[in-house]
């Protein structure tokens, strides 16, 4: 919990705050201006604003040690730390922080379940790594093809996969990917692709496309205005393949966090959807999210426009996504989707697109479109309507004054709504909702700029204390990331004794109303600001009559059908933040203890 009082100056001034939101859902949603001045739920910092701030950290590291700052660390509610005393090598050399990760990578990390992360702050020798070598150049190629063919192709039914770590075991990153990978042409012939996202470094994106992909027909899906855009296309004058598309924002604070690719081949189409963004240090050492379509194969010419739609009605739903930017450019992309196959895709399509929307569009999009699909296909089994739900996110919106304006609410109902009885609509379900804490951000791989990406603004945290009684730690010893800091995001229905699930969803979308919607006007509609996608695991789609999935452990016997356990990133059950703990605020100093690069965390 906050501890009120403890952040004094770091308290917001009335002028920089926007007025109290709590009238989101009862006033007329008649224009954006208003609404957007009574909404904090978004954080505004453009991501060109964040990556001078996180470079400017980066030249110029606040060390510990360094008096300025030690003399003016508040002396009392000083947050203990399993750090003190535990002799780590501290050094004070100038070394910059990248330099050091360098050293630190040529290590091992060893992950155990312990407060102090066991990997070297500092290694005291040096050695000898290029002088140029930059976070964006540590791609290893898979040391065997084959078996980034087998991940594709055989043993993951689920085709979920997680982004390399570096600095962890390479038995974690054994079925992960790096974008390199996902670009690299085992996975087709490039002939045109479309990057959708958020914060894309342009020179960065192109770099990962292997030499012979690089002057293809690349589309950047953007929600950049004004200034950030003209900075976006300045940054792709050097190259004539690229072009843009700027997705419509018309309602205020919304934005366009949907992380998608379409990658056309010769051989084929497939679509990628995931977590990060289009810059070097979303794939460095954080955990994300990403689903791999099959190669969808082209059909035959002249097919009727109903032909190669799954089970999941997976095709017909990404084409109602994309019709939604109103685009002529994705248009194009829709017309070759039209043209292939998708039969074979076993995830349902979950988006949100910005839009007020009433009678039947309501359950298009957002967490209307969630509570449908689970009405629809998860099987209704009266021993799971007390099963719990699970969150897990890496930014919060405001909430309200408490649960049951949005969370516990309308949100909850979603999230439980499998064909529920009218018995077990008043049976609460327990939330559990996890963030990382000021700690697991400090002793991460990366250190207190992780929370870099973890945008909680103390603006939003103060006003909505009740919330952090549902949180739990990050921890990931299952996938070997407890020290790779999420920015994946998902969301699930778990059996109380977390073995089971009976859902799971990977997506862009944050704890947040922007994200998944907010009834207005008496429930009739629901308004949504941002664009979102994700994709949702539903037992029945993979032949599991049992109605769920088991999850997978460290261990997996080799006799187990991995068909059946789905691979949660993280650990469950979640544990619940101890007294001392804190959510990672990103917009407050930590000043107390340092990080696994001997620095502090100051805001400016
Ligand atoms: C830092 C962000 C995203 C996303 C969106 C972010 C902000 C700060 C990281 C991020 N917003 N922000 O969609 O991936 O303040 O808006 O990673």
């Amino acid at each position: 919990m906050l501890q009120e009082g403890a952040h004094g100056k770091w308290t917001v001034s009335s002028s920089d705050e926007s007025p109290e939101e709590n009238s989101d859902s009862e006033k007329p949603s008649t224009s954006s201006v208003l609404d957007a001045a009574h909404d904090t739920s978004v954080p505004q910092y453009p991501c060109s604003e964040a990556r001078k701030a996180a470079q400017k950290r980066k030249t110029s590291p606040l060390k510990f040690s360094d008096k300025r700052f030690s003399a003016e660390a508040p002396p009392a509610g000083k947050q203990r730390t399993s750090q003190e005393g535990s002799g780590w090598c501290l050094s004070s050399s100038d070394e910059e922080p990248e330099d050091q990760e360098k050293h630190a990578h040529k290590e091992t990390v060893k992950e155990e379940k312990t407060d102090a992360p066991k990997h070297p702050l500092k290694l005291c020798k040096d050695d000898e790594l290029s002088e140029n070598q930059k976070a964006e150049e540590y791609y290893e190629a898979p040391s065997e093809t084959q078996d980034t063919w087998d991940l594709l192709n055989g043993g993951n039914p689920f085709r979920f996969f997680l982004t390399k770590v570096r600095g962890i075991h390479q038995s974690y990153n054994s079925g992960a990917l790096h974008i390199k990978d996902i670009l690299s042409p085992l996975f087709g012939t490039l002939v045109s692709s479309a990057q959708f996202n958020y914060c894309i470094d342009v020179a960065w994106l192109v770099r990962q496309y292997p030499q012979e992909f690089r002057k293809k027909p690349l589309l950047i899906v953007h929600g950049e205005k004004r200034e950030s855009k003209a900075e976006l296309l300045a940054q792709a004058r050097p190259y004539e393949n690229i072009s843009f598309c700027q997705a419509k924002l018309d309602i205020a604070f919304g934005t366009h966090h949907t992380k998608m690719m379409l990658l056309l081949y010769e051989e084929g189409l497939r679509v990628v959807i995931h977590t990060s963004n289009l810059i070097a240090d979303d794939w460095h050492q954080k955990t994300q999210g990403i689903w791999l379509s099959p190669l969808y194969p082209r059909l035959p010419q002249g097919t009727s426009g109903s032909a190669g739609e799954s089970e999941t009605n997976f095709k017909s739903d990404l084409i109602s996504y994309l019709m939604a930017y109103n685009s002529p450019t994705l248009k194009e992309w829709i017309d070759l989707i039209q043209e292939h196959d998708l039969s074979e895709t076993r995830v349902y399509l979950l988006g949100s697109t910005p839009g007020r929307y009433q009678g039947s569009d309501k359950e298009k999009w957002g967490h209307l479109r969630l509570r449908k699909l689970l009405k629809e296909h998860a099987l209704s089994i009266p021993a799971q309507e007390s099963w719990p739900v699970v969150g897990q996110f890496s930014s919060i919106g405001s909430m309200g004054a408490d649960g049951s304006k949005w969370l516990c609410s309308e949100f909850q109902e979603s999230l439980v709504a499998a064909g529920r009885s009218v018995m077990s609509l008043k049976c609460d379900v327990p939330v559990h909702l996890v963030y990382p804490t000021v700690n697991n951000v400090r002793q991460s791989l990366e250190g207190y700029p992780a929370g870099g990406s973890l945008p909680y603004s103390i603006q939003t945290a103060q006003k909505q204390l009740w919330l952090h009684s549902y949180f739990h730690k990050w921890s990931a010893e299952v996938s070997g990331r407890s020290h790779a800091m999420p920015h994946i995001k998902t969301y699930m229905r778990s059996s109380p004794d977390f073995q089971k699930i009976a859902w799971f969803l990977v997506t862009s979308a944050n704890l947040s109303k922007a994200a998944w919607g907010a009834l207005e006007k008496n429930g009739t509609q629901l308004m949504i600001r941002s664009y979102e996608l994700g994709v949702l695991f539903l037992p029945s789609a993979f032949g599991l009559d049992k109605g769920c999935f088991h999850v997978k452990g460290k261990m997996l016997s080799e006799s187990d059908n991995p068909a059946t356990y789905f691979p949660v990133p993280f650990d469950l059950p979640p544990e619940q933040y101890g007294s001392k703990d804190q959510p990672w605020i990103w917009n407050i100093p930590y000043t107390d203890a340092p990080d696994t690069h001997g620095n502090m965390w100051v805001p400016s």
